[in-house]
């Protein structure tokens, strides 16, 4: 009895390690300066929801100045066309909401995100930064690809430390919680079955 239990808990445990829990995780992209601008930093992409929120963050720009940015096709330093546009940065900062583009869209490796002097300079631009492939994107998220590389090692270690148990689970979707409850209560009428038998 004992032993099936482990063995259920542990195929519950598989379930957070068993997803890929950096799928929707957010991306970093660093941002060079270009032409001696001096101006630097970086854009955070994070899927929300059915959306692509783009959060820019430059230092170097001028208090009160406005730089057109964008997602363009290509790479720096002399990116391709306009993909996405971008809500101007103004004082260093900007975010944007892009409705119904998801993430994974411009994870190719084939794609950039540049600032531009200003709207009427527009050819000058000031700074660029290639976004990642999904791998490469992947690979900066070590706690997550590890346990997704050795979910026996974790099932392993639990089954010699089961104290430990409840710690190892990641930060996790609600579904994988719905999934564990379901378990739980799945182990609760195994048990209670087999006390019924064993009455009776
Ligand atoms: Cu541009």
């Amino acid at each position: 009895m004992r032993l099936s239990l482990l063995v259920l808990l542990i195929a519950g445990l598989s379930l957070f390690a068993a997803t890929p829990a950096s799928a929707q995780s957010p991306v970093t992209v660093n941002l060079a300066a270009q032409n001696a601008s001096g101006v630097s930093g970086t854009a955070v992409l994070t899927q929300v929801g059915n959306d692509l929120r783009v959060v820019i963050d430059l230092s170097g720009t001028t208090a009160g100045s406005s730089h057109p940015v964008h997602i363009h096709s290509g790479a720096c330093p002399k990116p391709g066309d306009v993909v996405h546009g971008l809500t101007a940065v103004v004082d260093g900062t900007s975010t944007t909401l892009i409705a119904g583009v998801m993430l994974d869209s411009v994870l190719d490796g084939d794609h950039a995100i540049n600032a531009h002097e200003s709207a009427t300079n527009s050819s000058n631009y000031i700074s660029c930064g290639n976004i990642p492939a999904r791998a490469m994107a992947d690979a900066t998220t070590a706690p997550a690809a590890t346990a997704m590389a050795e979910p026996t090692a974790m099932a392993t270690a639990a089954t010699t430390q089961p104290a430990t148990l409840p710690k190892t689970g990641a930060p996790a979707p609600q579904l994988q919680w719905l999934l564990l409850a379901a378990l739980a209560i799945g182990i609760g009428l195994v048990a209670r079955q087999r006390t019924t038998a064993r009455a009776s």
